[in-house]
């Protein structure tokens, strides 16, 4: 099989009730760039990131794809994923300005294609391929009723229905200028939710290390069950310091670009729940090597979403060392299968392929130039 064509394309998808907020971003859309790779057997792979929707950057990512990548995979069989994926990464010319960022998302979009094309070749879905279990239902944990924008009582209400609609996980954004604040909302959910929901926090890396310490040793008293991105997301001693002086388990990852970044972690002591996304981190191909990482640490793996479940949801029931993965269902109208929850647990995805196959109409309504 060879490949003949890369066509990138970016998406603008709505996000929930149109506009969302953590500590970090305000979005009204989430981005999706990606690359439909074809080939001369007919097949065609689908894979894509995920941005703020900020258009100069998203551009940034489609030039890359189509500049840097497509030249290199252009005539080559599809199915040699990790050797094209080693050749992407070390070609001089893009590691010199890459190895994270655009350079590193763009690689993620088309190794999640290739990926696609391996699975469809193969004839069944990316888990199985990878040696998933059709048994595995993923738990899944809602964070799209914890935003920020929401009011208090929204907040409650979110949460109360989720319950209700029977996810067992949830998970709040915190990181306001006052964190009492913080500490208020997440004390009136847990009271809405009762003792046996999990619950857990994101702070999206805005705070500092004492203020991150001051509200760490408070999270256990709401037994919540981990406290995500407390302080910039690439400081590895400040987090190893953070675990030291609280008693609530630490997740981050998923603003990391390399399975480096993950090793510094974990030989830190830096973190517990680890966060990967094969969407930043370059793809399938690391993503299931940070995984292993983490495996080999006895560290428990719950891969970030937003809204990239398509892939992750392969990946978490696949490897032994995901426990749940992340909901958040922005991109749903996009796919021939979208990632599906009921009764709190993940379905089993069972047509061949990664689940990344774009229906036929996404292009027509979201597609932006
Ligand atoms: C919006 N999940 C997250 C969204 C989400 C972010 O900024 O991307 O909240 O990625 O932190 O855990
Ligand atoms: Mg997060």
């Amino acid at each position: 099989m060879k490949i003949t064509q890369l066509n990138p394309f970016i998406l603008h998808v709505p996000v929930t009730g149109n506009r969302i907020a953590d500590s970090s971003n305000r979005i009204t859309h989430w981005g999706t760039v990606g690359v439909i790779v074809e080939t001369d057997a007919g097949l065609r792979g689908f894979g894509y990131t995920g941005t703020l929707g900020y258009g100069p950057a998203d551009r940034l990512i489609r030039d890359c794809i189509a500049d840097c990548y497509a030249p290199i995979l252009l005539g080559k069989d599809p199915l040699g994923v990790r050797h094209l994926w080693q050749t992407m990464f070390n070609f001089p010319g893009i590691r010199w300005v890459g190895r994270a960022g655009v350079t590193q998302m763009a690689l993620a979009a088309v190794d999640v294609a290739l990926w696609d094309i391996k699975a469809k070749a193969a004839e069944m879905p990316l888990w199985k391929l990878l040696g998933g279990s059709e048994t595995e239902r993923i738990e899944a944990y809602n964070t799209d009723g914890g935003w920020l924008s929401l009011s208090d009582d929204e907040l409650v209400e979110g949460a109360k229905q989720m319950v209700e609609g029977g996810f067992r996980g949830i998970k709040i954004k915190i990181g306001s200028p006052d964190p009492g604040n913080d500490l208020r909302r997440i004390e009136a959910v847990r009271h809405a939710i009762g003792a046996d929901v999990k619950l857990m926090v994101d702070a999206n890396a805005c705070w500092d290390l004492p203020t991150a310490i001051r509200v760490g040793r408070r999270l256990a008293d709401w037994d919540v069950f981990w406290f995500e991105e407390p302080i910039c997301c690439d400081d590895v001693s400040g987090h190893a310091t953070l675990v030291r002086s609280t008693d609530t388990a630490v997740a981050l990852g998923e603003q990391l670009y390399s399975v480096d970044a993950f090793r510094h972690f974990i030989e830190a002591g830096a973190v517990h729940f680890v966060q990967p996304d094969a969407t930043r981190l370059g793809g399938v191909t690391p993503c299931w090597q940070a995984i292993d990482l983490a495996a080999s640490h006895r560290l428990p793996v719950v891969c970030h979403a937003a809204d990239m479940m398509q892939i992750h949801q392969h990946l978490s029931i696949a490897h032994p060392a995901c426990t749940m993965l992340e909901y958040i269902p922005w991109l749903r109208q996009c796919f021939e299968e979208p990632a599906t929850v009921e009764g709190g647990r993940f379905l089993v995805p069972q047509m061949p392929g990664a689940a990344t196959t774009l229906k036929p109409d996404a292009l027509e309504r979201f597609a932006v130039s």
